[in-house]
């Protein structure tokens, strides 16, 4: 991207360290976000990715609370209505922070929103989780279009990459959130959690025990505050956490193509090791590599390209 671009698009974001930062672009077209992102594997800040959504622009608490205020809602272990939820992070503060992730399957919990947050944006297409070729066991702890709300301080628990090595899409329908991202390559700095390789061991990364963690002192990492109406994409195998900086509402999900399918396989397989299965390793690790051509000429043909959620 050159500097003209950049002013135009609002553009840079300053980060950490000062030298290095997350491109902010829009009006970007499918194949060059290919080419600058998703191939080079580069995360960034799409201004207008979710544009078509019916809630875009119009997600507002005060919208949740006409549309949806009724609706009952489960946040650790304790049932409330979504209303009084709102009203609870709305008040909170960055040092009385309230609870956090309060998020929701939409297909689960929030039905009627499925139309409001549809077509699915080009950008993550093809998406191959829902072939009928891939066993859709798979995908059990796959992050499936979740609708989060946070209020101020609301911090994500850990840092981590999204499990499976899917792409993490987020969508921020309101407020501003900040994210910290570490890119691939420094798990030798992050303390990855041997039973959990997706999560990093370290507790509260903003102020981590360095005594205990002292090589987390090296780790180089980005900070970039996404705002209403942005979408992040954040390449597989990109560690990440984030926090609230105010009332926010936004729509994550994960996706998986043909560019990350290879490092899903690797994932796969060595869940499977790591829990003494070594012949559903072989097994799982022979079909997916067998049928990743095979997926990869359906798509030719334009499968996987369903704009609708859980679509072929
Ligand atoms: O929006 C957030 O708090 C981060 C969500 C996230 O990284 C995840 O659900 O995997
Ligand atoms: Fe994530």
């Amino acid at each position: 991207m050159n500097t003209t671009q950049a002013g135009v698009a609002g553009a840079v974001t300053a980060v950490a360290g000062g030298s290095s930062w997350v491109d902010r672009r829009s009006g970007l077209g499918v194949d060059d976000f290919i080419a600058e992102y998703r191939d080079p594997r580069r995360p960034v800040v799409l201004g207008d990715a979710a544009r078509a959504w019916p809630l875009y622009g119009r997600a507002d608490p005060d919208y949740f609370r006409h549309t949806y205020g009724e609706h009952v809602v489960r946040v650790r272990g304790r049932d409330y209505r979504l209303a009084e939820l709102i009203d609870l992070l709305e008040a909170s503060t960055v040092d009385k922070p309230g609870p956090y992730p309060c998020k929701f399957e939409i297909a689960k919990t929030f039905r009627e929103l499925l139309p409001e947050v549809t077509p699915r944006f080009g950008y993550s297409l093809p998406d191959r989780q829902a072939n009928p070729l891939v066993p859709q066991r798979l995908f059990s702890g796959v992050n499936n279009l979740e609708i989060f709300f946070g209020g101020p301080g609301g911090e994500f628990p850990y840092l981590h990459y999204d499990v499976l090595r899917m792409h993490a899409w987020i969508t921020q329908l309101h407020g501003d959130k900040e994210f910290t991202l570490y890119a691939p390559g420094q798990e030798h700095l992050l303390y990855v959690n041997p039973d959990m390789p997706w999560q990093s061991s370290i507790r509260d990364h903003h102020h981590p025990d360095y005594d205990r963690y002292p090589l987390f002192r090296e780790a180089k990492c980005q900070k970039v505050v996404v705002h209403a109406g942005e979408t992040l994409f954040l390449p597989c195998g990109w560690w990440h956490t984030a926090r609230s900086l105010n009332m926010t509402i936004s729509v994550a999900f994960d996706s998986l193509g043909p560019d990350n399918w290879s490092d899903f396989v690797g994932d796969v397989v060595e869940e499977r090791r790591r829990n003494r299965k070594p012949l559903k390793a072989l097994a799982l690790g022979t079909w997916l590599r067998a049928i990743g051509p095979l997926l990869t000429l359906q798509e030719l043909g334009g499968a996987n390209r369903g704009t609708r959620w859980g679509a072929r």
